[in-house]
């Protein structure tokens, strides 16, 4: 009787019953998944990789046995999964598609309080516009684009112990801000920057006591992130937000410099009134929307068009003191996938792919999804291909 492994292909969702012997490579694994899949057929057995537990990545070189799978009771489980790279691809590709709603205009204020130097960024002045160049793709994960250096700046907002940082790392899916976990200090004293590669993550411990100026000298507070991606800004239940300050964030950044705002409800399960402080985020941001139609809710994340979105999460693994009960990471690759779906201009997608590319279990847990919304570009090259034979 011939001997097989059982494979879950991640991107359908199918399994397969995959024969061997003792000279079968890992890499012949993957070429029968490709053969086999009926959902994906004609797939590229170069754009996977075979992954057993769900966390060692196996050498496509090796043989079964090198790399212990005849061992069954070594195996709880054998994923064939994408590679990020892939991944990514499909999205821009399909993107220039599927994705783009024409660029409506973000309202503009009469009246400036604060100037702003829009004028002398090319980038970011075609916000406004109607119309939008659909650029290649190549250009979307080349180097080819306006963005200085290619540095990608990110704002993060919200008072102190929100768990700014906690969301920063969640995202990015790898340690990347300071979390401090004992005692009541807080370790954002005064804006700063974290790094990741060339992707700049602005933090400031709050916003409670501000005025319009600080709100722009934050904006300010270097050259370099005068072009940020987007703002996050985060509040915990319990944690006591001023809305007036909000406001005055959300007018500057929304009407004077396009920067599109994501509002998140951190910690979510550290109290009740989370409810409350995301219908706050809803009201405040439909002050910036011309038609209700623009506003849609999907999975748990409230998109306001081009002008942002509110959402509430569970960036860690949450211990309830009193009774014990856990409640595991909630809504953050969720949030991921929103602004996947939100930036539509090609050095935004670029940034924010960027941005996200570390996060494995967002790649992993995604991809069937990924798939799926991107499955029309198949459809569309395939018809193109028909056309022009
Ligand atoms: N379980 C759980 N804990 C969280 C969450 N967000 C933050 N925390 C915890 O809250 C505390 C503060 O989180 P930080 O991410 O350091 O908050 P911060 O806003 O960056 O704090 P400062 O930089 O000091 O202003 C840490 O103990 C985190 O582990 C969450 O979503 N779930
Ligand atoms: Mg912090």
């Amino acid at each position: 009787m011939s001997k097989s492994l059982c494979i879950s292909f991640k991107p359908t969702c199918e399994s397969f019953d995959v024969p061997y012997n003792s000279q079968t490579t890992i890499d012949d694994l993957i070429k029968y998944v490709c053969i086999q899949s009926s959902v994906l057929p004609n797939t590229n057995p170069n754009d996977y990789y075979l992954m057993i537990n769900k966390s060692d990545m196996l050498r496509t070189n090796q043989t079964v046995e090198a790399a212990g799978l005849d061992q069954l009771d070594r195996i709880v489980s054998l994923d064939m999964c994408t590679k990020t790279r892939v991944l990514m691809k499909r999205i821009v590709d399909s993107r220039m598609q599927l994705w783009q709603d024409p660029i409506k205009p973000i309202p503009t204020k009469t009246q400036q309080t604060i100037p702003t130097d829009q004028s002398n960024n090319p980038d970011e002045s075609s916000v406004s516009t109607n119309k939008q160049q659909i650029p290649s793709t190549t250009e979307v994960l080349s180097n080819d684009n306006n963005d200085r250096n290619n540095e990608v700046h990110i704002l993060i907002c919200g008072s102190p112990k929100v768990g700014k940082s906690t969301l920063i790392n969640a995202l990015c899916g790898c340690p990347v801000a300071k979390v401090k976990t004992i005692g009541l200090d807080h370790c954002t004293q005064k804006t700063s920057y974290y790094q990741l590669d060339n992707i700049y993550f602005w933090d400031t411990p709050g916003i409670q006591q501000w005025s319009n100026i600080d709100i722009d000298s934050y904006i300010n507070s270097s050259k370099r992130c005068q072009t940020p991606l987007c703002m996050f800004y985060c509040a915990s239940p319990g944690s006591f937000t001023k809305l007036k300050q909000l406001e005055m964030l959300l007018d500057e950044c929304i009407y004077q410099r396009h920067i599109f705002c994501v509002l998140v409800v951190t910690n979510m399960f550290a109290h009740i009134n989370r409810h409350a402080i995301l219908n706050e985020f809803k009201t405040l941001l439909s002050k910036y929307i011309d038609h209700s139609q623009q506003i849609r809710e999907e999975d748990g994340v409230f998109y306001y068009g081009h002008v942002g979105l509110c959402t509430m999460v569970n960036s860690r693994e949450y211990v309830d003191e009193d009774t014990n009960r856990r409640q595991s990471q909630q809504g953050i690759n969720e949030l991921v996938m929103a602004l996947t779906k939100s930036f539509s201009r090609t050095h935004q997608l670029d940034g924010w792919l960027r941005t996200i590319e570390k996060n494995t279990l967002f790649w992993l847990e995604k991809q069937e999804e990924i798939f799926r919304l991107t499955k029309k570009s198949d459809d569309i090259c395939l018809s193109e291909i028909i056309q022009n034979i």
